[in-house]
């Protein structure tokens, strides 16, 4: 398996062929006549790799002699997606090398495809962090992300009899060859015990913490590039082990075995990830992963700080840490334990400096959603950090009795310890306190932030809050997920849109013309027979790839509103069924996402999906004119095959919810339109597009909180819309599960007689917005008008655009720039 192709730098085809046989055969031990596809893919991530540590330690040196200030991601979950893919792309070398596969009768897709991707977050939130690494590296921004190397990550979906089944994710079986093992970058982690106080020599009280147990976490260490650049920065992930003293020491039968479950219960920590996301559930094992992560980051910052500066009296010029959520907020503390404990700097000295190294971005607004740790828990775990706690409260608390003098309800409000039963520690406000900067991920997101959520700490400190809408990587989302648009981009405009989303803009001029919406047309066809494809090798399930594509894929989640989408398909199902020559747009509704295992109502919807499904798909009245397909295991790799497929893009949740969304971004990058609510970044991005293409319903976020007091009552839209009323009497009927009356019970009644989410309220905008969408989508030149209109438009929602403002207003960093030596 010899690519052959000569020219004098690493990415030439005879180097690149040439290091791939040889790890094919010195690393694998395989001949090319037995080599496996993936060994071979194996073969080749080795080579790129190579490519990458070249960059990254050129990169890294480069920082320590400019003595650069570096950004510091701090995240519980990161979903990267496969990396062959995005590395090729990066490196300029994706259109020869997939040239040279063919050459030799290979398919590159074959190889990309033994890929598992690394699945260490949920969702949104994990997604957003890898989008923002490629964008720091992009943007030549130096840059850790540090984070938990899971042994299992967010589980594999199976649809089983219309059910969610979980699949344990083996990510690691086969190896992976991306990242990089560090046994000798190591730091322990305490935890549990308790602490003492005792002076010192100078009559000092110094404070001795005495752990229960103490954890080894060793760094992993991904090299992420940048596109187009020689910025190569890491992805640091930390595993738990046990440390060596609790090892195989031991001399007797006795110890030994104490030995080895003293392994087993320290690499337990980093054994799997939690896969809920909302609601907030105070497992200990989630707090000590929470912890652990901390600890290794700034035990690691501090090392490499202290290498090259004689102390840490300008940590804060060096470093700037974001807090992804309040999952890593523990670190506002641990750098406090850290500096005053352990070095002896003193307290307002330490407090100072970690004000200025933290920030904090806020991903949610639901109240059931915010992490708070029961104080007994948390005494149990961190001793030592729940006294620092009380200290950093009652200093805070004294300062906001000396701003609003008498008004305890006030302190009460901002503790950082909820007092109003059971006691808590309240994680966002500890994020609040402990940051200089307070962020939300949506212009929406951020009012409501201010206004409610954390108003006390806005009224408090309003120079602290900043807005900062997210953004998504046009180079995995659009340049290699979307290939045939982005050569029918290129042949228009060039390929600067890559690296200045803005550019984009200049495909308006075309949106009109004949030729290139043609070749609008066949570019989507082109990607709708190849999800059609997929669809039928996965689920069975024949779709017409000429049929308007209408898709709803993200996290099942009540607020969500899949099950509005559900009213909807029923509510076409039964026109037909009434009507069964009625003219209608051909429909295929795809749906995909994964439910929290313990979440019942989510559960409850995949198996409305999967059941309306099967009615619908097999009855000859519809006559295919409406297909219902749940895309099982939505991943980013799937992903990149569903958004450039879509025509329509469901982004429907509540106005209030959402706080920011980024699957409605990705969407309309690949030309989608949008049927929407006002929540999260829809509004911005309906803005950016033109509300004439955009399919707008539902109540706003004022509406809902006025409906609310009110006293909302869904029952009484039941009663008063013929059309709602035929729909959730078929659903009870048992008429889509096998005449079983109790199976959709708690999501009928939960519809009638609570609704919180107002989807009843929102029913009837909802289909007429829908009917306008398929009405419109018949018109060709209209459609496809409004689509390139929608990807020329979306400049703004680059990931790019986001990084550079928190560079600007919250880390105050500069690009720094690599050249490449050999
Ligand atoms: C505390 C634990 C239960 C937990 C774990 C994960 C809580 C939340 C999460 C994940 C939240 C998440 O993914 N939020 C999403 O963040 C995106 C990026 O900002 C937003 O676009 C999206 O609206 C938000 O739901």
């Amino acid at each position: 398996f010899i690519i052959k192709e000569a020219s004098d730098n690493d990415l030439d085809m005879e180097s690149l062929g040439r290091d791939l046989n040889e790890n094919l055969f010195y690393y694998l031990g395989k001949s090319p006549l037995v080599a496996t596809l993936q060994d071979i893919y194996h073969a080749f991530a080795l080579t790129v790799r190579k490519r990458l540590l070249q960059r990254w330690i050129n990169t890294s040196m480069a920082y320590v002699k400019q003595k650069v200030k570096v950004v510091c991601y701090f995240s519980a979950e990161y979903l990267p997606g496969p990396h062959l893919g995005n590395n090729l792309l990066n490196l300029g070398i994706f259109p020869t090398i997939s040239q040279a596969f063919a050459r030799v009768g290979a398919n590159l897709d074959y190889f990309l495809d033994q890929e598992e991707e690394p699945g260490l977050g949920n969702g949104g939130l994990g997604r957003l962090a890898a989008c923002y690494l490629d964008s720091l590296a992009t943007l030549e921004i130096p840059a850790i992300g540090y984070g938990l190397r899971y042994e299992f990550g967010i589980f594999d979906q199976e649809i089983r009899d219309g059910w969610q089944a979980e699949i344990t994710d083996k990510w690691l079986q086969w190896d992976n060859p991306w990242e990089i093992h560090h046994p000798e970058i190591a730091y322990e982690v305490k935890l549990g015990g308790c602490c003492q106080t005792h002076p010192d020599r100078d009559g000092r009280l110094v404070v001795h913490w005495h752990p229960e147990r103490v954890v080894k976490g060793v760094a992993y260490d991904t090299p992420i590039l940048g596109y187009n650049v020689n910025t190569c920065n890491v992805l640091r992930l930390w595993k738990a082990e046990a440390i060596e003293s609790f090892d195989f020491q031991a001399f007797n039968k006795g110890d030994y075995y104490d030995a080895v479950d003293e392994k087993l219960v320290s690499e337990n920590l980093t054994k799997v990830l939690y896969p809920n996301d909302e609601p907030f559930e105070g497992k200990k094992l989630r707090l000590e992963q929470q912890y652990f992560l901390c600890s290794c980051a700034l035990q690691d910052m501090i090392r490499l700080h202290l290498h090259f500066a004689p102390n840490l009296g300008d940590f804060h010029e060096s470093w700037a840490v974001q807090l992804n959520d309040t999952h890593p907020a523990i670190s506002v503390v641990e750098l406090m334990r850290l500096l005053v404990d352990e070095r002896q700097i003193p307290w307002d000295q330490a407090w100072d400096t970690t004000r200025k190294v933290f920030s904090y971005t806020n991903h949610t607004l639901l109240p059931e959603a915010l992490e708070k740790w029961p104080l007994p828990l948390f005494a149990q775990v961190l001793p030592r950090h729940l006294e620092i706690i009380f200290e950093i409260n009652r200093r805070f608390l004294d300062s906001v009795r000396l701003r609003y003098p008498g008004d305890n309800s006030k302190a009460a409000r901002l503790s950082l310890i909820d007092e109003s039963g059971d006691r808590y520690v309240r994680m966002a406000h500890l994020a609040c306190v402990g940051s200089h900067a307070i962020n939300g991920v949506s212009a929406l997101h951020t009012e409501l932030l201010k206004s409610s959520t954390l108003q006390d700490f806005f009224e408090l400190w309003p120079e602290k809050f900043y807005n900062i809408t997210n953004g998504v990587t046009p180079r995995r989302f659009l340049a290699l997920s979307n290939p045939r648009l982005t050569a029918l981009i290129n042949s228009k405009i060039g390929s600067d849109w890559i690296k200045d989303l803005y550019k984009l803009r200049q495909l308006e001029e075309f949106a009109e013309d004949p030729d290139f919406q043609q070749s609008w047309r066949e570019v989507k066809l082109a990607n709708k027979r190849q999800l059609a494809n997929a669809i039928k090798a996965r689920t069975g399930i024949s779709v017409d790839p000429q049929s308007m594509f209408d898709i709803q894929v993200k996290r099942l989640h009540e607020y969500k509103r899949q099950h509005l989408n559900v009213l909807h398909i029923i509510t076409l199902y039964l026109r037909l069924k009434k009507d069964p020559t009625l003219e209608i747009t051909p429909r295929t509704i795809i749906f995909g996402g994964k439910a929290a295992p313990g979440y019942f109502m989510a559960r409850l919807i995949i198996k409305l999906i999967s059941s309306v499904a099967e009615v619908v798909n097999r009855d000859p009245d519809v006559n295919d004119r409406l297909k219902v397909v749940f895309f099982p295991n939505f991943n980013v790799k799937n992903a990149q095959k569903i958004y450039p497929a879509a025509d329509l893009s469901q982004q429907i949740s509540t106005a209030g919810k959402e706080a920011s969304g980024t699957g409605n971004m990705k969407f309309a990058l690949n030309g989608a339109l949008t049927i929407g609510t006002l929540d999260g970044a829809n509004v911005e991005i309906r803005e950016e597009v033109g509300p004439e293409n955009f399919f707008l319903f539902g109540h706003t976020v004022e509406e809902v909180q006025y409906i609310k007091a009110q006293g909302y009552n869904p029952y009484l839209y039941y009663q008063s819309n013929e059309h709602l009323r035929e729909v959730i009497d078929l659903l009870r009927s048992g008429f889509f599960a096998h005449g079983d009356r109790d199976l959709f019970r708690p999501l009928v009644e939960s519809l009638l007689y609570q609704d919180d989410y107002l989807l009843m309220a929102d029913y009837q905008s909802y289909i007429e917005r829908q009917d306008e969408a398929g009405m419109t989508f018949l018109d060709k030149k209209r459609w496809t008008r409004m689509s390139i209109l929608n990807t020329a438009r979306m400049g703004k929602f680059s990931s790019d655009r986001a990084i550079q403002e928190y560079c600007q207003h919250i880390w105050q960093v500069k690009p720094t720039f690599i050249e490449l030596q050999d």
